[in-house]
């Protein structure tokens, strides 16, 4: 049995954070487990509008010691942390298991958050997540915040991005070029030490809620069954491009990627 971790956040539609992960996790064959660390519910009511409440770092704590307790992990996500303090949790957590990937989704902010509230999260994750991280991957935003990058506008711009992000400590960095990336294809460049370029086709010109969660966590899921890296994000890529095909439509501004989608 191959275990694939998470320590996320819940969002509450169903369409992005720990839900996702662990629907991915099912799809790609492993046993998912995961640890909340925050919930995020956005409005119906008040324009979809961002809310979040926190967990309690002792709760959180409580979460990862029950979990590593469980089973033999050796692989992990993290994805939305959402606070200093939540960050400083998790980062002294994570040291009471030894860990052969740590799959660092550096989520600075959710769709509708203002950039601002990503301040205080973007320099705790950089000084204490992302030197934990064997493999990063910060979307465009979160590569150009990292990196110190006006913009992300070539392949070249995406591999010295995840070279930059790489010096912060995770051993290799995938950047997702995603729908700011200019022209028709969805790029994302790996660097561990070289680069790998993943292109697929654009499809259509919206944002899907869940893609970015989807690609990490297939990352994860994958690592977990013992594939290589490079291998490992081909494989997300293809199960991403499948689950952005088959996305649901929803009340929600954004459609969902559907991992099950068959398409
Ligand atoms: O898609 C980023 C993301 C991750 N995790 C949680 C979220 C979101 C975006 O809404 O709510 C919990």
């Amino acid at each position: 049995m191959d275990f694939a971790y998470t320590i996320a956040g819940s969002e509450a539609t169903g369409g992005a954070g720990l839900q996702t992960d662990l629907k991915t996790f099912h799809e790609l064959g492993t046993y998912g487990l995961g640890t909340i660390t925050c919930i995020v519910s956005f409005d119906p009511k008040n324009n979809w509008a961002h809310r979040f409440v926190p967990v309690d770092p002792q709760v959180i704590a409580d979460q990862i010691g029950v979990a590593v307790a469980t089973h033999d992990l050796h692989t992990v996500k993290i994805g939305m942390l959402g606070t200093p303090t939540t960050i400083d949790t998790v980062a002294t957590a994570l040291k009471s298991n030894e860990w052969r990937d740590i799959v660092v989704d550096p989520v600075l902010i959710c769709k509708g958050q203002e950039p601002g509230a990503a301040l205080d999260t973007d320099t705790a994750l950089r000084k204490k997540i992302l030197p934990l991280a064997t493999v990063a991957t910060p979307n465009n935003f979160e590569a150009r915040t990292l990196a110190g990058m006006d913009s992300l506008t070539t392949v070249d711009d995406l591999i010295e991005a995840a070279k930059r992000i790489s010096e912060l400590g995770p051993n290799a960095v995938v950047v997702k070029g995603g729908m700011d990336f200019p022209g028709d294809d969805a790029v994302d460049v790996l660097w561990n030490g070289e680069a790998h370029v993943f292109t697929e086709p654009k499809i259509g010109q919206e944002r899907v809620s869940g893609a970015g969660c989807t690609l990490a966590a297939a990352i994860t899921a994958r690592l977990a069954a013992g594939a290589e890296l490079p291998q490992a994000v081909a494989d997300a890529k293809a199960l991403v491009t499948r689950a952005i095909r088959g996305r649901v439509e929803a009340n929600t501004p954004f459609a969902s990627v559907w991992q099950g989608a068959s398409l």
